[in-house]
């Protein structure tokens, strides 16, 4: 298996994920503008939407699009998911929403968006945050344990982090506990952040 990522973009959240099960994977990080892996093979042979992650399974078959990929992982691996007849479609509801909500909202963020995109960027992106934060169920959005989610979550709550942006106190606790998980230490240290966190 093998994971195609950029450091710090959405990808990492499956990294986080397939660090927390053990498996033994191969990763490779790309680089967005040029679209070349780091071993200089051109990224869109692998995938040509041309954009991370993308997950190559051991049968050959390529996965992209995050929420299918984070999917597959929890499907896999059930203890990144909740029990429960409505658990994986949970699951799926609050992937869905930090995908298609905060995550876009982020878009003028990483991309020169003018200050007044970049504005109203921010304000979305805290109406977000506050809304998450005010339907935690333990100290992760489902309870005690982290999910794939969470993962994904995580990701975004280090874009905030990256650009100034103040989180609601939860989900810096949130960020803060995510960060001293080993698997999390390990995918971070693989994608050449994790220095850049404790410097
Ligand atoms: N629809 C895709 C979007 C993934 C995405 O936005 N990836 C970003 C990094 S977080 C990327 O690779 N951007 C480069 C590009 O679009 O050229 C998904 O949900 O997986």
């Amino acid at each position: 298996m093998k994971l195609y990522y950029s450091p710090l973009a959405c990808s990492l959240s499956d990294h986080v994920a397939l660090e927390e099960v053990g498996l033994s994977f191969e990763r490779e990080s790309v680089n967005l503008k040029t679209k070349r892996t780091a071993s200089g093979r051109d990224f869109n042979e692998v995938t040509s939407k041309g954009y991370v992650p993308a997950l190559v399974l051991d049968n050959g078959e390529t996965l992209t699009e995050n929420i299918a990929i984070l999917d597959w992982i929890s499907t896999q691996y059930p203890s990144l998911g909740i029990p429960g007849p409505l658990g994986r479609t949970r699951v799926l509801e609050a992937l869905t929403y930090l995908s298609t909500e905060l995550h876009r909202s982020f878009k003028p963020m990483w991309h020169a968006g003018s200050d007044a995109d970049k504005a109203r960027a921010k304000a979305t992106i805290n109406g977000h945050f506050k809304f998450i934060s005010s339907h935690l169920k333990g100290n992760y959005l489902f309870g005690g344990a982290p999910t794939v989610a969470d993962f994904y979550l995580f990701v975004m709550l280090l874009w905030a982090e990256r650009f100034d942006l103040d989180v609601p106190p939860p989900l810096a606790a949130l960020r803060a506990s995510m960060k001293s998980r080993p698997a999390v230490q390990r995918a971070m240290r693989a994608e050449g952040l994790y220095q850049e966190e404790n410097a």
